[in-house]
């Protein structure tokens, strides 16, 4: 039989006030975006007013509701996530106490240990309610249910709206611009910065349309960094927030997003020209300009771009030619102190350094290669799944681009990585389309990268010495095969050794030349590794490159 869960009541002790009826709900697993809260009324006055309250939300938001209330007794609730941050918006004259979000753990329990159940156990006294978490909160807790599938753009937006009012004392929300079908791209700041010498971070999801994690990573991260500023105290990401501060724009294309939800592989924008279909399923032609080669630097070069209108890789008419690049670039404009980006996309599991187009060396090499680097393993040590890190258009992970975001973002002087998310390769799963059970460990993984990149805005010097001395120190997990860029400390050293051999006397030439036979089956030895891995390297770097663009 489903547990029917119901708005309980004790019936234990003295006083019980009838209540208007207001019905019972049932509810049955499962029990998706519901959260377990109490009451406790202290007076007649908190007894008189809460049923109101109850009623209201009871009957406008469909909350589970009690049939009577239990004076001095802990009265409990369950309800939605929007019940929740509805009524914590409206201030109620008696505080809640949040209990869990874990409804199938409390519901999974016999129904004679389970203090909730209590229509079978009347008995049962607030008391035994102490096995489930109860710390007493003042600040809504990060909704982990809305990471576990993917939404709809209109939702996204909700979600965004509700970040900012729920913690509207250290977030806030704006439009920086429109989309070409007139949506709001939208903005979310989160915590303060000195004006003098502002520290910021800028975070943005979803250029490309069809590689939905990348909308809620970026979500995630402004809902964790929202909750960590409005809990304060004395948390590592609550100090950061002191110093530095986030922005997030979670959706660059939200018309993409949208079509995405009908035509599932769109990667572009919404621009339109008759001289395309309207069908895109992988490969084929349609309109839209593929936002992620609209930027101004090294604009219509030749990593994978294209004149082509019907191009999955189209750079449209000119840098910027479309609203909403030129939205974002005029933020980024006018934003003072941006110190680094992370520009999300879909999938690869990978940490991509600047240059794109080039394999020029950047400025700040060595900077990017330990922030990179240090990313990689952040994410890597996280959750497990392995990221891997490479700068530069031929790094053997990823096919050179032109006229991207994140050249265009380093060129302005802001260390930018893209970062491409989960799954690995398209043979693991099926590339853009993440199962949802990835999301949330997605999100949380990107999170250390999130919370490292505030480490580094925050105090660059300190940042690059610490991890700089890590790095080196350490053997395996640190460094990177795959990267061209960081100097290859096992480089075999014959030549040195040739020319010491030589070098030395008649009488040691036996010994010199046991020492040269094994000197050079371990140099065999390490080029037929080296080989392996480059023909590995290659051969994901081409998959990667056949499945996107
Ligand atoms: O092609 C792109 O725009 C990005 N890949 S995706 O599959 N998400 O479309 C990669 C951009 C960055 N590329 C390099 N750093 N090479
Ligand atoms: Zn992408």
């Amino acid at each position: 039989m489903p547990w029917p869960c119901v708005l309980l009541l004790f019936v234990v002790s003295s006083t019980i006030l009838p209540l208007q009826a207001v019905r019972v709900c049932h509810i049955r697993p499962p029990y998706r975006n519901l959260h377990l809260i109490s009451f406790t009324p202290k007076t007649h006055r908190h007894a008189t007013l809460l049923p109101n309250l109850l009623k209201k939300f009871c009957s406008e938001l469909h909350l589970l509701a009690p049939e009577r209330l239990t004076l001095h007794l802990e009265n409990f609730l369950i309800v939605t996530h929007p019940q929740l941050h509805a009524l914590h918006n409206s201030k109620p004259p008696i505080s809640f106490r949040y209990i869990s979000s874990n409804l199938t753990a409390v519901f999974s329990r016999a129904p004679k240990q389970n203090p909730y159940y209590l229509r079978s156990s009347p008995s049962l006294s607030s008391s035994t309610s102490s096995s489930v978490r109860s710390t007493p909160r003042s600040v809504l807790p990060l909704d982990t249910q809305f990471y576990h599938q993917f939404h709809t753009y209109h939702i996204l937006a909700e979600k965004c709206r509700a970040i900012a009012s729920n913690y509207s004392s250290h977030v806030t929300l704006t439009s920086i611009g429109k989309s070409h079908q007139s949506r709001p791209i939208l903005a979310l700041t989160i915590g303060k910065t000195d004006s003098k010498n502002p520290r910021r971070i800028f975070l943005n999801g979803l250029q490309h349309a069809r590689e939905w994690v990348a909308a809620a990573v970026p979500i995630y991260a402004a809902e964790q960094l929202a909750v960590a500023a409005a809990e304060g105290g004395n948390s590592n990401l609550a100090n950061l927030l002191n110093v530095v501060q986030v922005i997030v724009v979670p959706v660059v294309n939200p018309d993409g997003y949208i079509y995405s939800g009908t035509n599932r592989d769109w990667r572009k924008n919404r621009a339109s020209t008759s001289k395309c279909n309207e069908k895109n399923s992988l490969g084929s032609q349609g309109p839209g300009v593929d936002l992620n080669r609209n930027w101004a630097t090294d604009y219509g070069g030749s990593g994978s771009t294209s004149l082509d209108p019907c191009s999955d890789v189209y750079i449209g008419t000119s840098p910027f030619s479309e609203p909403e690049t030129a939205a974002v670039r005029d933020f980024v404009l006018r934003t003072k102190g941006l110190k680094a980006h992370i520009d999300f996309h879909s999938y690869g599991q990978l940490v991509l350094g600047t240059w794109s187009f080039t394999d020029d060396q950047p400025p700040r090499a060595e900077e990017i290669d330990i922030v990179g680097t240090t990313l990689q393993d952040d994410m890597t040590n996280a959750e497990g799944a392995k990221y891997r890190f490479g700068r530069g258009a031929n790094n053997k992970l990823m096919y050179p681009a032109s006229g991207t975001m994140v050249d265009w973002m380093f060129a302005q002087g802001v260390l930018s990585f893209t970062v491409e998310l989960r799954p690995s390769s398209p043979s693991e799963i099926v590339g853009f389309r993440l199962p949802e059970s990835l999301i949330l460990p997605t999100c949380e993984e990107s999170m250390a990268a999130v919370t490292s990149l505030l480490t580094y805005a925050e105090n660059q010097t300190l940042y690059l010495e610490s991890n700089r001395f890590r790095i080196e120190g350490s053997s395996s997990n640190g460094g990177n095969d795959n990267n061209p860029n960081t100097p290859d400390r096992n480089q075999p050293s014959a030549p040195q050794d040739t020319l010491f051999i030589v070098g030395i006397s008649l009488g040691g030439a036996v010994l010199a030349i046991i020492v040269v036979m094994i000197i050079a089956v371990g140099f065999q030895r390490r080029m037929k590794k080296r080989a392996a891995n480059v023909e590995n390297a290659s051969s994901s770097a081409s998959d990667r490159h056949a499945a996107a663009p």
